[in-house]
């Protein structure tokens, strides 16, 4: 019988690379070798990696080209905000790992202390839907600037007043005279599927990698 196999999207290389493919190999699905730079088949599960940059995870899971993706909360709403179609994505499981909260942060000893302050002034981020859903949320008109990466010299370069970004031991906002002032988002590593319309000869497969998820992760608390 020729077994459908489950599609699984995986960052290529990052935090969340690390924690997934750990959480895999506890879970015990195998990974055969390979030099595919997208493609890692299990060799003792139907289950093939498909190995991507993160911000594409949820394209790729809500379009149906992988079945499920390991990816941040902070991925997974930005583009929940962004986009309507990523409203048929659900998590299916919280994995523990990659925690990190998005915050807003300004220049130490500034002006900017709350959220109001930020009424008429910039605020660079990579993640502007949830941040302007926050500011919206709290009656606060700021200018966001997107930026790709290196979101933490934007003040003191002066491209914006303050930044959003995302925090896990405090050391970058501290190396940039920045501090936090208010929490946008906690989050972690979870596993995301299009919500209902799995395929069918893949939800015992799922069933079963979740469990495994399931054992490795309360092993650990
Ligand atoms: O290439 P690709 O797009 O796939 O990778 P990436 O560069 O976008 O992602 P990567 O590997 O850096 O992060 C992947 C995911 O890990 C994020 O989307 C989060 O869900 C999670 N994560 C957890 C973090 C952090 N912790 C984190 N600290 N992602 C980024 N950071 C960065 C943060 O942006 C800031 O620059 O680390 C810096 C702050 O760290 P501290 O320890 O100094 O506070
Ligand atoms: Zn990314």
């Amino acid at each position: 019988m020729n077994e459908t196999r489950l599609t699984l999207a995986v960052q290529k290389k990052g935090r969340l690379a690390e924690g997934g493919l750990d959480l895999l190999k506890r879970a015990g699905v195998k990974l055969a070798y390979g030099r595919d730079d997208l493609l890692r088949r299990s060799e003792n599960q139907p289950i093939d990696l498909m190995l991507i940059r993160d911000d594409d995870i949820p394209s790729f899971v809500a379009s149906g080209a992988c079945d499920y993706g390991i990816v941040g909360e902070n991925v997974l709403y930005e583009a929940q905000n962004k986009t309507a179609r990523m409203a048929d994505l659900e998590i299916a499981l919280k994995l523990g790992f990659a925690r990190c909260t998005l915050k807003l942060a300004a220049p130490k000893y500034g002006a900017i202390t709350k959220a109001s302050d930020l009424e008429g002034k910039t605020v660079a981020t990579s993640y502007p839907a949830l941040t302007a859903a926050y500011l919206k949320e709290r009656g606060v008109n700021a200018e966001i600037v997107e930026m790709g990466g290196s979101v933490e010299v934007a003040p003191r370069m002066g491209v914006a007043d303050a930044i959003c970004d995302l925090v896990s031991t405090g050391a970058t906002l501290e190396a940039n005279g920045l501090a936090a002032f208010e929490t946008v988002l906690e989050s972690e590593a979870v596993l995301v599927r299009r919500k209902g319309a799995q395929k069918e000869d893949v939800t015992e497969t799922a069933e079963r990698l979740i469990e495994r998820f399931k054992g490795v992760i309360a092993s650990r608390q």
